[in-house]
């Protein structure tokens, strides 16, 4: 019996940490506050064919709308009910996304907002993005319902009702964070409308969630709350899987929560591979590339099959959240290309690439004072599409780091090597550093500021391949470098310092 039972419970642990992605795809990416129709649209016409395996897509449900600053990108994490209208669009939009997104073989993960409702000063009206009315003062949203006996104020002990101390897990899970309504969790009614929010999504398809906060919800409370939620639709996944399921939880070390408390419950993303790879990659503190040569868990790293990983996410690349200034994002990009590049070919993690909107930085005294700055909008607030032109580039302000060719051929190359193992490692003692998948794949890297030219062996069968970053394969021909790898594996590699990408990569799809 005992032993049943822990089978059944870690059968249920376990498989929450699979991403049930399909047709042998593995790389996730975030269309941070991308509309549902643009989604759709780029399931069927670039991420499925360019083997994508999923999307993160913005707090579907109901979010307050805000003047001042004016619908700034964060009232989507202030959730007033969980009706399914949002900025990115209706509940129809929304569920046609899914559907024609499955259909292509592409799995949807929903950014779930579950420790909180709207912030204590949010006012009272319809100003929420279905147009249902809430009070915020009176912790009154009738659309849920939730009432002010929904809250933690109760429970919550600080003078201020706010967060005060982060080595006082008390607060940290029974206070308000930055000024939040924190729901009361432990309460059966609470559980009972959070798990029916996210069953309505699994039931319309949905593959899992990342779940923000969660270092501000105790993991017994999320333990009942996901022991609630439906298998995923069988439309589209086998029967009896369970959702995905990746927390939102910061731990840099030295605070009193930290993300091994939520393993058993399903991954965790890993915020120190952001932090240390944009240190390495900047050549701050010391780092040198060649110091990768244990990456992964040798890092301190959280066990790899816990690990959700990203270069940066749309917090910590306009100074939100944590990471520091190490982080390295679409601003600087020729080094998030080599950062992208790394983390895709690494075995370590289930990896999520950013896909950011541009806004018009203003630092004073090293601080964002435009970090608030919502998506390419219209006058009246509504989002703008994402175009799309002929050379593959996005416009009207959305970056598109994900169709950029070398992170877009990175993704291809994580899922023709996967499975295999991290081989043939070279470095130079500084900055130039190689490694291989097994007998699938290979990748070069040129940080230092002098010419990389060397032999290698590469684990590859002997053959032309054609590099990915430079260029790719298009038909028979190769647009960019060509590497001859002789019978014996070995290749010889030349790559300049100055190359517009100091990197190369070629794998078992990309040889002509
Ligand atoms: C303000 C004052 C408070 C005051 C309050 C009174 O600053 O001192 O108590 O008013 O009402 C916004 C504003 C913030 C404002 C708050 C409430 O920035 O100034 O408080 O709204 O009105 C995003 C943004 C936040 C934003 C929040 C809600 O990053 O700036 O707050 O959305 O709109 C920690 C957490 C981690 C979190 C990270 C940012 O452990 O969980 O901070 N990350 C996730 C999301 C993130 C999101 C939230 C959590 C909250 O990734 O995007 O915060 O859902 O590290
Ligand atoms: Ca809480």
């Amino acid at each position: 019996m005992k032993v049943l039972l822990l089978v059944a419970l870690f059968g249920l642990g376990f498989a929450q940490h699979d991403p049930h992605t399909r047709n042998g795809r593995t790389a996730i990416v975030h269309l941070f506050e991308w509309r549902w129709a643009d989604i759709a649209a780029e399931c069927e016409r670039f991420l499925a064919p360019n083997g994508y395996a999923g999307v993160q897509i913005s707090p579907p449900n109901e979010h307050i709308v805000l003047n001042s600053p004016w619908r700034p990108w964060w009232q989507r994490y202030q959730p007033t009910s969980y009706k399914l209208c949002s900025r990115s669009g209706s509940e129809a939009e929304l569920r046609d996304m899914i559907t024609r997104c499955n259909n292509v073989g592409v799995n949807i993960y929903v950014d779930a907002v579950i420790n909180h409702m709207c912030g204590a000063g949010g006012g009272e009206g319809t100003h929420s993005s279905c147009g249902n009315w809430f009070s915020a003062s009176k912790k009154d949203f009738p659309s849920v319902p939730y009432t002010s006996w929904d809250f933690n104020d109760g429970k919550c002990k600080t003078g201020s009702g706010e967060i005060e101390n982060y080595g006082d897990i008390y607060q940290v899970r029974d206070c308000r964070l930055v000024g939040l309504l924190d729901l009361a969790l432990e309460k059966e009614y609470v559980r009972g409308k959070v798990a029916a929010f996210m069953n309505t999504l699994i039931d319309m398809g949905v593959a899992g969630f990342r779940v923000d906060a969660c270092k501000h919800m105790w993991p017994g409370d999320l333990q009942s709350i996901y022991g609630r939620l439906n298998n995923l639709n069988t439309k589209w996944f086998s029967a009896g899987s369970r959702p995905f399921i990746y927390q939102e939880v910061i731990d840099l070390g030295g605070e009193a929560i930290a993300a091994k408390d939520y393993f058993y419950l399903g991954r965790v993303t890993e915020f120190k591979y952001g932090a240390k790879l944009g240190n390495v990659i900047r050549k701050w503190n010391g780092e040198k590339l060649y110091y990768t040569k244990n990456w992964g868990e040798g890092w301190g790293f959280m066990p790899n099959g816990n690990a959700v990983v990203f270069v940066d996410n749309h917090d910590n690349q306009r100074g939100h959240g944590a990471g520091g200034a190490s982080i390295v994002t679409f601003w600087d990009a020729r080094l998030y290309k080599m950062a992208s590049a790394y983390m895709l070919a690494h075995p370590y993690g289930v990896a999520r690439v950013m896909s950011s909107f541009r806004w018009e930085r203003n630092f004073v005294n090293g601080k964002d004072q435009n970090d608030w700055i919502g998506p390419p909008s219209y006058s009246d607030g509504s989002t703008k599409p994402v175009p799309v032109y002929a050379d593959q580039t996005c416009g009207d302000g959305w970056v598109c780091e994900h169709r950029w060719r070398q992170i877009k051929n990175m993704v291809i190359f994580r899922n023709v090597v996967n499975g295999q193992p991290h081989a043939n490692w070279w470095d130079n003692g500084s900055n130039q550093v190689a490694f291989g998948r097994g007998n699938r794949g290979f990748i070069v890297f040129n940080n230092d500021d002098w010419a990389l030219d060397v032999t290698l062996n590469t684990g590859l069968p002997g053959g032309t391949y054609c590099d990915v970053i430079s260029g790719q394969k298009e038909g028979s021909r190769c647009t960019g470098k060509q590497i001859t790898v002789g019978s014996d594996g070995r290749a010889h590699f030349w790559i300049s310092n100055a190359d517009e990408d100091p990197f190369v990569a070629i794998h078992a799809s990309s040889k002509l």
